[in-house]
């Protein structure tokens, strides 16, 4: 059975352009996407340039064949972790089980929440009133009994959306929602799936365990559950957070060193940020990871000196260089010590 949590899961509303617009208001009702520049990607648009078909991870050139009129504005990354600190602060006054998926989105296990009596709807309200008076920006939120709920949930009405899926009489809902709402399930997973007649919850639903396991190995019974609404995964706190990485799956395959170099620097530079809440943990190791367009992927590793961009683009020179062939994926991360005699709050200074 299945324990009684409350989750909410947070995500913010264009988050980068967002903090654009607000600042500089003449944006508003003009499509305006994030980015431009050596990286010639986008990193977010707002809704109006969507309705393009302007989105992110998109190359700048395509956007801009898209939409002729596409304002480009430059990322600012100071303001969007200034910004991201405060709705972090506000998650912490619910609850202490926060956990940071990227700067714009958390999950919070409210179970132990007492406040509005513990109605995890009216928290999530909260959250979102108290979030827009500290930014002056919106965000959307999905209330539910797991993450994976919570998370669709906080979709389905975005922007500046709460949605609530409360544990009874949601199963025709349940079955709407199309596969590739599952953490995992990505273009690839999702063609195999729709050549077996797959698209929804619904027809994941029609196949038994064993089944699923045929077709898609470990990832099966996983996808009995999660077909159902079922997830047991926890709320991991910061605390437990082992490593934290940031990835970037490319718009298409890319074999050319200097705008992989670019895509790394994006993800070390959004990394960089997300450590700042993380200040007290040291660090074990620095990682870069590498899918290739096959989709078989490798790590390398080394021993944590520093976060020097050029320590991560050393790392990767050296693996991509081993096979030199289009990737689909780039990753920076870090790897924590666990042992808490190694955190920084009890580092003392050395005698002598
Ligand atoms: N981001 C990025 N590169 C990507 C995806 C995202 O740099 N490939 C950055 C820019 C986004 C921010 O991360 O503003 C948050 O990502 P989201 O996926 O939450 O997207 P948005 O907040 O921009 O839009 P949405 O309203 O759909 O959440
Ligand atoms: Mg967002
Ligand atoms: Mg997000």
């Amino acid at each position: 059975m299945e324990l009684k949590r409350k989750i909410i899961h947070f995500d913010m509303d264009y988050f980068y352009a967002q903090v654009e617009e607000r600042d500089n208001p003449a944006l508003k009702n003009l499509p305006v996407g994030i980015g431009g520049g050596k990286r010639g990607v986008l990193c977010t648009s707002n809704y109006v340039a969507r309705k393009y078909g302007v989105k992110s991870a998109m190359p700048t050139f395509m956007a801009l064949n898209k939409c002729p009129d596409l304002v480009l504005v430059r990322p600012n990354f100071q303001k969007y972790k200034d910004a991201s600190a405060k709705i972090f602060e506000v998650f912490h006054e619910f609850t202490d089980k926060v956990e940071g998926l990227s700067l714009d989105e958390a999950y919070l296990d409210v179970t132990e929440c007492s406040k509005h009596n513990n109605s995890a709807t009216l928290i999530a309200k909260e959250i979102k009133q108290k979030i827009f008076e500290r930014t002056g920006l919106t965000g959307s939120a999905g209330v539910s009994y797991n993450k994976l709920l919570a998370k669709i949930s906080s979709d389905l009405n975005k922007p500046n959306g709460l949605f609530t899926l409360g544990p009874h009489g949601h199963d025709e809902v349940i079955k709407s929602f199309p596969v590739t709402k599952i953490w995992g399930v990505g273009a690839k997973t999702a063609k195999k799936m729709k050549s077996l007649g797959i698209v929804s919850f619904g027809d994941l639903q029609t196949f038994s365990k064993l089944e699923l396991e045929e077709h898609f190995g470990s990832f099966g019974p996983s996808l009995y559950l999660y077909s159902r609404g079922i997830d047991f995964r926890e709320v991991k706190t910061e605390r437990e957070r082992k490593s934290l990485s940031v990835e970037n799956t490319f718009f298409e395959d890319i074999d050319d060193y200097q705008r992989l170099e670019g895509y790394l620097e994006k993800v070390v530079e959004e990394m960089t940020a997300r450590l700042e809440r993380h200040k007290d943990r040291a660090f074990k190791t620095i990682y870069v990871k590498l899918k290739h367009s096959d989709f078989t992927q490798t790590t390398i590793e080394e021993p944590y000196e520093s976060l020097d961009i050029e320590k991560f683009k050393n790392l990767f020179r050296r693996r991509f260089n081993e096979r030199r062939a289009p990737l689909r994926l780039i990753g920076a991360g870090v790897k924590f010590h666990s042992d808490a005699r190694f955190s920084k709050q009890l580092i003392l200074p050395c005698c002598g």
